[in-house]
């Protein structure tokens, strides 16, 4: 399969732990076997301590923690509930510790910040701790932590995930969703990134999942802003006032940075 223009404009990752010269007539199952799960809940849970997961929320927990990553947060600890969260950052730690997320797209009342990435500029979070919770992303993140290895993944990331993904052979894709539900622009970013893994993937034992990403990806990924306007969530966000947000989270590779679960915590892969 071509790569989605542009990958959009970037080389597809070609990273050879395995020449391929020398694979020629052997079996194909030497490239990365990778599967899409459209939602948190069809993923296969036992599957995943074998595996690489990538955790996808464009909207926006991925690229909130992707840009907290960015401005120099030291980590972020993922909480799947409020209470939990607003125990762990109890106002006298508040200094070292912000406590943020969202639930129903808005802010969190007692809380230092929301879930729109913007907020996290370097003078919030540099050099601190971030408590975070919110609807889907978080609690995908809790589940995925049981692999043996978890990559958050947005689309301002999502070349940088890709070349940090070469040379896995057993990689999942974790599109979030939202509550159960598709969300499209989670698909849109999952094809990108078998986009941009070029010939790492086997696209012959490509799920159907997978596939249908891999044709979002082609068809909308040149004009992605566009797409994820017209998304159920980011439909939902524009009308609750998050237009900028949606601008943010649709913004193709312009992030290095590879953020990964180690002991329980959101940190930089360096
Ligand atoms: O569900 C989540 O994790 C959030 O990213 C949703 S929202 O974009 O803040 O509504």
């Amino acid at each position: 399969m071509q790569s989605v223009a542009g990958a959009l404009d970037a080389p597809a990752v070609r990273h050879a732990p395995f020449e391929r010269e020398s694979l020629d007539g052997l079996d194909i199952d030497c490239w990365m076997n990778i599967r899409l799960y459209p939602t948190l809940e069809q993923v296969d849970r036992p599957a995943l301590q074998d595996s690489a997961v990538v955790v996808i929320d464009v909207l926006r927990a991925s690229t909130t923690i992707v840009a907290a990553i960015d401005s120099g947060a030291e980590k972020i600890i993922p909480i799947a509930d409020v209470e939990t969260a607003s125990r762990l950052a109890r106002p006298s730690e508040r200094d070292a510790k912000l406590l943020a997320g969202e639930r129903k797209g808005c802010p969190i009342p007692g809380f230092d910040l929301c879930n729109s990435p913007e907020e996290f500029t370097a003078e919030k979070v540099r050099g601190r701790t971030i408590v975070f919770t919110t609807t889907n992303g978080t609690r995908a993140i809790a589940v995925a932590a049981k692999a043996r290895r978890t990559i958050i993944c947005a689309m301002t990331n999502v070349r940088a995930v890709a070349s940090a993904l070469a040379g896995e052979r057993e990689a999942i894709v974790l599109c979030c969703g939202t509550e159960g539900s598709v969300s499209a622009e989670d698909l849109l970013c999952g094809g990108i990134l078998l986009a941009s893994l070029g010939d790492e993937v086997a696209s012959e034992t490509l799920t159907d999942s997978a596939r249908i990403a891999r044709i979002i990806a082609d068809r909308y990924g040149p004009d992605a802003e566009t797409f994820i306007r017209s998304c159920d969530h980011g439909r939902r966000l524009i009308e609750l006032g998050f237009e900028k947000d949606v601008a943010f989270c649709s913004r193709v590779g312009v992030s290095t940075s590879v953020p990964i679960v180690k002991g329980g915590a959101i940190v930089a892969l360096v």
